[in-house]
């Protein structure tokens, strides 16, 4: 498909590197803006949100084939702003031929989508967290960040722009469940995840096998920030996991990769717990995830406010959050789509895992 994707994004967004690492690995041209606000002559998101993509919005073959770039009235008219990476990488899949990220085993993608999921919604608390809340590290995101958005600065701006920043983010850590009582979860629940990823690149180099999935590209995103640049997780991250970090300067550009359809794990070993690296990547997604997204859509039903729970036997405090009530149902409506051979396949995958209390009590209703 003869078509030149455009976007806007900076390199301190996780879902921007996700997104334009994919896009790399994927042979999909692109053309990213550098920058944190609308590029001129595109049209403005809904929501603001990083990565934004400008799509054309018709998928008529002359509307993909027609430049986007040039800015131009017609052009803005032409062109929609959608955001929101997961299905911006499904929508992708549909409409780009070959070097897929989504397996074409519905039982791996179910597992493929889990570990995104948690990426994109758990990793990330971990990403905020360390970045806003310990003052290193957020002493060199106020330098950093605003050089990142795209226009030179000179210091009395880069120095407001910093604290501006700086106070915003700090802000909205309440929104991510960073406080007192949760930071000992989310910093511990950060150690194991690398101690279990750092377990599976002794023998794998991708978490499902020998081709990157949609988990890597949401994993890899998260990673970019905490693994090589933020102070305080980037020290633990060398000390404890040496290959996590050489992982993620890798995914960065995997364009010279040729994947094999066999380069997959088959859903069948995974059944027979033959990739035991990868059940203890699971484990520690099931240990924290899914009492995440069970307790806040528990909490947005009673219409509370408040996410108030134990994950990992500790007190977990948060604001509820409506985004992560469709994560759970997005999971849930792709493990009732499955058949009833690929559902018992994951079951297995999942059982003992923690991650099995997600489909508990999926039934068809969840579809509609
Ligand atoms: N679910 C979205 C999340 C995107 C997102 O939260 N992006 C952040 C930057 S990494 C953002 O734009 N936050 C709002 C802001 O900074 O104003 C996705 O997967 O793309």
């Amino acid at each position: 498909m003869a078509s030149t994707l455009v976007l806007s994004g900076v390199p301190g967004s996780p879902y921007t590197r996700k997104m334009v690492a994919l896009l790399r690995y994927r042979h999909i041209p692109y053309r990213l803006l550098q920058t944190a606000g609308t590029p001129a002559g595109m049209p403005a998101p809904k929501v603001p949100l990083l990565p934004t993509f400008y799509l054309p919005r018709e998928q008529s073959p002359q509307a993909l084939s027609s430049d986007p770039v040039a800015g131009d009235a017609e052009t803005v008219d032409a062109l929609e702003a959608v955001t929101d990476s997961t299905p911006l990488l499904r929508r992708f899949e549909r409409e780009f031929e070959g070097r897929q990220a989504v397996p074409s085993d519905p039982a791996l993608a179910l597992v493929d989508a889990l570990i995104e999921d948690y990426a994109d919604e758990w990793l990330s608390k971990a990403m905020f967290h360390y970045r806003w809340s310990h003052p290193n590290d957020f002493a060199k995101a106020e330098k950093i960040l605003p050089c990142w958005s795209g226009e030179p600065l000179d210091d009395v701006r880069l120095d407001e722009y910093g604290r501006w920043i700086s106070s915003r983010q700090h802000a909205r850590l309440r929104y991510v469940g960073s406080n007192p009582t949760t930071a000992s979860v989310i910093e511990s629940s950060y150690e194991r995840f690398l101690d279990a990823f750092e377990a599976h690149l002794r023998h794998y180099p991708f978490l499902l096998g020998k081709r990157p999935g949609a988990s890597d590209f949401a994993v890899y995103g998260q990673l970019t920030q905490l693994t090589q640049f933020d102070p305080t997780p980037m020290a633990i991250t060398i000390q404890r996991a040496p290959r996590v970090y050489a992982w993620v300067t890798l995914m960065e550009d995997h364009c010279g990769l040729e994947p094999l359809e066999s380069d997959w794990f088959s859903s069948v070993e995974l059944s027979h717990g033959e990739i035991p690296s990868l059940r203890g990547i699971l484990r520690e997604v099931g240990r924290v995830y899914p009492p995440f997204l069970i307790a806040n859509a528990a909490a947005l039903q009673a219409g509370a406010k408040q996410v108030e729970t134990e994950i990992d036997d500790k007190p977990w405090i948060q604001q509820a959050f409506p985004y992560h009530a469709k994560c759970l149902l997005w999971l849930r409506r792709d493990y009732i789509a499955l058949n009833p051979e690929d559902r018992l396949r994951v079951d297995q995958i999942l059982t003992g895992t923690g991650c099995e209390a997600l489909f508990a009590d999926a039934t068809h209703r969840d579809l509609h």
